[in-house]
């Protein structure tokens, strides 16, 4: 593993947003990591919309919230109007320079909140829309949301009755609203993290970045396997690192060799049922994402980096 670059260790450990009274996460989560991470660029000057998710959870009740910046708890599908609200109020008073964050999980962002996220980036809204993305609804028990992969064990999709189409692909959803900024992020590829978080919070309108984010308890794997399945994710092309501008310029990392794909399935008991036809029907929902994003990124010349390694 390379080192990370000096300026992003710079960040991470420096004193601003340290959490207060800790936090409530399971052990393991990449969720929490990640919100650690995006706190540390943003600094003091953000407010937070978070609705019903984990992250309502491990946030922590007032008065001992562990994000040491305002923060307001929202119902389920009103992340992006109310974090609107929040800045039309600031712009009245003239606080342009206050950074407003809507937080959400997959189920509230690819399901339920769908329709108010279109809302908001078709309003280009001057918010931050950020999805933390652990494949199901996990706060209520592991349910089937739009962005589980095809086949997976939740609670509501076993064995036997799996589910029939592969994970909603959010990223050109959201491109198709021509946004300025979409990004996806790792916790696994901090310097890659960062500089993606510290340029969506200097561009204005309404920027989207998507989060993968393990959940041990939720996707059935060791505690201490988060970051190992979030870089095996990466490398194995389950998950691109990318950027889109405008809707229009794409910028891919490029895997010209993808590994660990049988590492990352074998990890998770999520796949443990996994029949030959699962695993190939899997291969092929990944490799066809992909190729669109890669055929994408060729054609608005933004293929970039080699195999996923660069950030490491
Ligand atoms: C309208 C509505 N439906 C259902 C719920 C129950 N609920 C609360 S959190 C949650 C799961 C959220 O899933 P996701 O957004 O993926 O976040 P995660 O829990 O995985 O972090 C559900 C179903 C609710 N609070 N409101
Ligand atoms: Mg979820």
């Amino acid at each position: 593993m390379n080192e990370p670059q000096a300026q992003t260790t710079e960040l991470l450990t420096a004193d601003h947003c340290k959490t207060s009274g800790g936090h409530l996460a399971c052990q393991g989560c990449g969720g929490a990591l990640s919100l650690r991470m995006a706190l540390q660029v943003f600094g003091k000057e953000c407010v937070f919309v978070i609705p019903a998710c984990c992250m309502a959870v491990i946030d922590g009740p007032f008065p001992v919230s562990s994000l040491g910046v305002p923060l307001m708890h929202i119902a389920f599908g009103a992340t992006a109007p109310t974090a609107s609200g929040i800045r039309a109020g600031f712009a009245a008073q003239g606080k342009d320079e206050i950074l407003v964050v809507g937080w959400a999980g997959d189920g509230a962002t690819f399901d339920i909140g769908l329709g108010a996220v279109s809302a908001a980036a078709d309003r280009n809204d001057d918010i931050l829309y950020v999805c933390y993305d652990n494949e199901a609804y996990m706060n209520t028990g592991v349910q089937q949301s739009g962005a589980t992969p095809r086949a997976a064990w939740t609670s509501t999709s076993p064995r036997q009755a799996p589910k029939y189409a592969a994970k909603k692909d959010i990223i050109s959803i959201m491109a198709a609203h021509r946004i300025p900024y979409i990004a996806s992020v790792s916790p696994s590829h901090p310097d890659d993290f960062v500089r993606k978080f510290q340029l969506a919070k200097k561009i204005k309108g309404f920027r989207f970045i998507h989060i993968f984010s393990p959940c041990p308890p939720g996707q059935r794997f060791e505690e201490r396997n988060t970051i190992k399945i979030a870089r095996k994710a990466v490398e194995s092309r389950v998950f691109p690192l990318l950027e889109i501008y405008n809707g229009k310029k794409l910028t891919l990392q490029d895997i010209p060799d993808p590994q660990g794909l049988e590492e990352y399935i074998k990890l998770q008991r999520r796949f443990d049922h996994f029949s030959t036809e699962d695993r190939k029907q899997f291969e092929s929902d990944i490799n066809t994402h992909w190729h669109e994003l890669h055929d994408w990124a060729i054609q608005s010349g933004g293929l970039t980096g080699e195999n996923g390694k660069r950030n490491s």
